[in-house]
């Protein structure tokens, strides 16, 4: 498995943070990251945003050596955004990726607590909203439900002993990431958050959750869709069926 160019030392933590249409809720965000982890490089994964985002992006990586742009030529999902960008980061040697919505409903601010749990040992680090300690603000009861519902349904069907499986907040080390990124990932939408956290416990990682504060967007809007939710329904019941039945396997052998 090789992860990193020989010869140069790994370079610290790239925080990818995938774009659609958030010319609105960017640059704060950007912003606060740069100000809260400055030795943090930037990675923004742009799906041809129709609001310019890549674009301005484009303009800040033209000022900011820190801060770089990868433009996609559409709308193709959350996953694709994140491999893309993992793959790029991967290639480029850093040692810790972490992930990152563009909307500032992750604070910069506890990134570093993600960081260090990571420099303990943790090989993935979730920033958690259902462990104690963790918060959401101003979230409307729809989603509080939602996210509390998929979190139950996927403790259920995979039991993957994590409170917060759908959680966008994370700090990888590179090891594991390349190992998931050697397998074939699927997930398009949100799903692809509770597809990587499966993957990584079968791989045997050691996964840590550290509480966060969540904020509801006060920019731009969100896009969770009646698709993204289908999907997640329709995979994580596959994903869980496939366990029963190695599980059943397992026990009538
Ligand atoms: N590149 C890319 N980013 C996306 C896509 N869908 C969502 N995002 C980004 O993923 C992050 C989370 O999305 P958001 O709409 O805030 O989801 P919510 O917090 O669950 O409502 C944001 O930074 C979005 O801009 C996509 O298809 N492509
Ligand atoms: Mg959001």
């Amino acid at each position: 498995m090789r992860v990193r160019p020989s010869n140069h030392p790994p370079l610290p933590l790239l925080v990818v943070i995938p774009t659609y249409d958030e010319i609105e809720a960017l640059p704060g965000t950007l912003e606060r990251l740069r100000a809260a982890v400055p030795a943090a490089h930037v990675l923004v994964v742009d799906d041809a945003s129709p609001d310019g985002t890549g674009q301005w992006a484009q303009q800040q990586a033209q000022t900011d050596p820190a801060v770089h742009v990868l433009h996609r030529e559409g709308k193709q999902g959350l996953g694709p955004a994140y491999l893309a960008g993992f793959a790029w980061g991967l290639e480029r040697g850093y040692a810790l990726l972490a992930e990152m919505d563009a909307d500032a409903s992750h604070r910069p601010e506890q990134l570093p607590g993600l960081v260090e749990a990571v420099r303990r040992g943790a090989d993935l680090a979730i920033g958690s909203r259902w462990v104690p300690c963790g918060q959401v603000h101003h979230w409307p009861l729809r989603r509080l439900l939602l996210s509390r519902g998929a979190n139950t349904y996927v403790r259920l069907w995979l039991g993957i002993g994590v409170a917060d499986a759908t959680a966008g907040f994370r700090v990888f080390r590179a090891e594991l990431l390349q190992r998931l990124m050697d397998q074939t990932i699927a997930s398009q939408g949100y799903c692809f958050q509770v597809d990587m956290t499966r993957r990584a416990r079968e791989l045997g990682a050691l996964i840590t959750e550290v509480p966060i504060d969540f904020d509801e967007r006060t920019e731009g809007a969100s896009k969770m869709s009646g698709d993204i939710v289908r999907e997640a329904l329709v995979k994580v019941t596959a994903w869980g069926l496939a366990r029963r039945t190695q599980q059943l396997r397992g026990l009538l052998r």
